[in-house]
């Protein structure tokens, strides 16, 4: 073990000569914790597709740490953007969903760019890919976006040579790390996908392979399989310039999933907060980390926030408030370290039930156990997700204190965010996204006709 940290220190060595490095957080959307064909953990086939191919980002995790317990920290898109943004549980920052978003309290609070660029006025910052948050990308710290087109929430694209706009927008991240490496300044990069979201696009050639290949047991849908290949070859096109730049003893990619899937193994899906809605595929190579490690450390989506102050500018505090901790000491170390969070928790709330089973959920998670609470039923249920990842065996009743325990700390944590008033209003059924159902879309959501409808893959 001596041996192995100090190779993770002289790895470390280069970053530190070579100034504060460089970040390329990639995010799918909607890809499965086993949509990769990387098993998320090692000695567990489930853990990976059996008929996706994704080769460069299986490449990546081989050059880096794979994580096997990274949670989303909601199960849709939106809250888990905005927890990525800021550092918080979505409940602490009163966003269970969109509709909602327009009373964050995270409002006020630097989000990740605005803090990166408080602490080295240096790093330049770009966020390319879907967006859809209420806040410009300017005022959450991005010096350079593609605007308007963000708010399309599929990615539709109009040039069939572009499915999901995945080339376009690994274009302008290339073009952005190129101009930043000429200005010799550090950069944090957002390339955040449309990609794997329904609905299901990719390039004709593509999927002419894929019509013909054997499907798998957990994914068999040759639309899907076809846009992940494609996406990875993006992904493959974004690792290729930081290769051709020479920079990449500098640059950190992190790669994960806004919230799950379908995975035909672990329990529920996108919208549950089961661990099939929440456990997604994560990776990150950088300087320092060891090669082909896995860890099990259940790491969260809004943990990203201090681990990149951390990496960028060491020493520097997080805003008050801040509920992530730093991957740092983790990754530094080959999963050797913990990560410290200022609260000894992670909290997980979706509201939005409309139509769904089972409906709106909360759920906390420390170390191996995690207690389910569900509005519907006004139950909750106990699960050591270490020994039970499908979470089928409920043990409240053999640890009623722990349970207890666990119920109360995660409602205290909901109350804290959200307030009495709407706790109340949803234990009475009544949730935000009840009420918002009731509105209008907004203008801009409508969605572009799609070019290949998804077939649904059992997601529950
Ligand atoms: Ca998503």
């Amino acid at each position: 073990m001596t041996c192995r940290i100090c190779l993770f220190l002289l790895a470390a060595i280069p970053a530190a000569a070579a100034g504060p490095p460089n970040f390329v957080f990639i995010l799918a959307d909607d890809q499965a914790w086993n949509g990769l064909s990387k098993r998320m953990i090692q000695d567990m086939p489930e853990s990976g597709s059996d008929y996706h191919q994704t080769p460069n980002i299986d490449r990546l995790a081989a050059e880096g740490m794979t994580f096997s317990r990274a949670y989303s920290a909601a199960p849709k898109c939106e809250p888990s953007r905005y927890a990525i943004m800021f550092g918080l549980t979505t409940a602490s920052l009163n966003a269970p969903d969109k509709r909602t978003a327009g009373h964050l309290r995270g409002d006020s609070r630097p989000a990740l760019a605005n803090a990166l660029k408080q602490a080295n006025p240096d790093y330049r910052t770009a966020m390319f890919g879907k967006w859809q948050l209420v806040r410009s990308q300017s005022q959450l710290g991005f010096d350079r976006d593609d605007g308007k087109i963000t708010q399309n929430q599929d990615g539709d694209s109009p040039d069939p040579r572009d499915p999901k706009r995945m080339f376009e927008l690994t274009d302008k991240g290339n073009r952005f790390m190129e101009d930043s490496v000429k200005s010799g300044q550090p950069f944090y990069l957002q390339l955040w996908h449309y990609a794997v979201h329904g609905s299901n696009q990719s390039l004709p050639e593509t999927l002419d392979r894929w019509q013909s290949r054997t499907r798998g047991r957990r994914h068999r849908d040759p639309t899907r399989a076809a846009m992940a290949e494609d996406f990875d070859r993006a992904v493959g096109m974004t690792l290729a310039k930081i290769d051709e730049l020479g920079i990449r003893d500098r640059t950190y990619v992190i790669y994960m999933s806004d919230n799950g899937g379908p995975t035909r193994y672990l329990r529920g899906g996108k919208t549950n907060v089961t661990e099939g809605g929440l456990r997604v595929p994560l990776v990150v190579r950088g300087p320092g980390i060891a090669q082909d490690e896995y860890c099990d450390t259940p790491v969260v989506g809004y943990d990203l926030l201090p681990t990149v102050l951390d990496f960028a500018a060491p020493g520097t505090v997080p805003h008050p408030g801040t509920e992530g901790g730093s991957w740092k000491p983790l990754l530094l170390s080959g999963c050797e370290q913990p990560v410290e969070r200022p609260i000894d928790r992670l909290v997980f709330f979706f509201a939005d039930g409309r139509g769904r089973d089972p409906g709106p959920q909360a759920a906390i998670v420390k170390g191996n156990y995690k207690l389910l609470y569900s509005w519907a039923t006004a139950s909750a249920a106990l699960f050591d997700v270490s020994r039970d990842i499908r979470e089928t065996s409920d043990i409240s009743a053999e640890n009623p204190d722990l349970a207890s325990n666990l119920r109360q700390e995660l409602m205290d944590h909901l109350r804290a965010g959200i307030g009495d008033a709407a706790l109340a209003r949803a234990e009475a059924g009544d949730t935000p996204d009840s009420r918002a159902g009731r509105q209008r879309p907004r203008r801009g959501e409508n969605r572009r006709p799609q070019t290949q409808r998804r077939r649904r893959e059992g997601q529950r």
